[in-house]
């Protein structure tokens, strides 16, 4: 009944304080309930399956969106959309990408898929075969929630993927807790060694994004520079260039 829409939330670079990527969160308002949280709804999703239309849905509307924006005279920076555990296991995943990019022309730099940690892992040697053939087609692949899961060490150097997220929990008390600096330090220089880029999630104080900074983490999202919005709004941030003060 359209009652799904796509809200995004920016991923802000550390060190120029623009914005280089934008994560796609769906939302439903039901016409009685009003706006059901993603917590209530996704879960009952994936429950009954419909969570295959949806994100296929998801997949189709975040590249729908970065063609509009780079229509209208804009530079979008990569849409990243969440992939769930019912999607990825199915034996089309690669080709409801490969049909979301419609065709792969110029399809690089437009979609990256965020995949959990605790996802990522399981049938890991089946997973780096699909993910491998996303990243032919141009999509760039990140882990979500890291430090949430159990990663195998000898698995993480083999993944394709590009982006490291680091899980809100080791940000929150990041400048309360010295124990959260060491974890945060260690995955920052993990992640660099394997070439990747890391993502700050939750930031939500400038103390906590200056010290990130410091700590050499590449980019971060959180309140403190926005929230999830609608479409619309991210088309003024983009036309605006809205970037962190200072
Ligand atoms: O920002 P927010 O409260 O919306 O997100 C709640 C949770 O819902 C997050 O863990 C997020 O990954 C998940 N989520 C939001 N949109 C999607 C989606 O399109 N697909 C999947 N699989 N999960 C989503
Ligand atoms: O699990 P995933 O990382 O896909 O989902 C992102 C979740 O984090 C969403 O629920 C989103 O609303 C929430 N979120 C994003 N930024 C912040 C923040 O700065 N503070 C808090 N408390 N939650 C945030
Ligand atoms: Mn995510």
């Amino acid at each position: 009944r359209r009652e799904l829409a796509l809200h995004y939330q920016p991923t802000v670079d550390l060190g120029k304080g623009n914005i280089v990527g934008l994560e796609a969160l769906m939302r439903w308002r039901d016409p009685d309930l009003g706006p059901v949280p993603p917590a209530r709804f996704i879960p009952v999703m994936e429950e009954t399956g419909l969570i295959l239309e949806a994100g296929r849905w998801a997949l189709e509307q975040a590249v729908a969106d970065f063609r509009r924006w780079q229509a209208n005279g804009l530079h979008p920076p990569r849409v990243a959309v969440n992939v769930s555990q019912l999607q990825l296991r199915q034996k089309d995943f690669v080709a409801t990408v490969e049909r979301a990019l419609s065709g792969a022309a110029g399809a690089a730099g437009v979609l990256e898929l965020e995949i959990t940690e605790s996802l990522i892992m399981q049938d890991v040697e089946a997973n780096i075969l699909k993910l491998k053939a996303v990243r032919d087609m141009g999509a760039e692949v990140a882990i979500d929630d890291f430090g949430t899961g159990y990663s195998s060490l000898s698995y993480i150097a083999k993944l394709p993927i590009n982006t490291l997220k680091i899980d809100r929990a080791f940000v929150m008390n990041l400048t309360r807790n010295p124990g959260d600096v060491s974890i945060v330090t260690t995955m920052i220089s993990l992640a660099h060694s394997l070439d990747l880029t890391v993502v700050a999630e939750g930031v939500e104080t400038l103390e906590q994004a200056n010290l990130l900074r410091l700590l050499k983490c590449d980019e971060f999202q959180g309140y403190l520079f926005s929230p999830a919005v609608p479409a619309e709004r991210i088309e003024q941030f983009l036309r605006e260039n809205k970037s962190l003060p200072g």
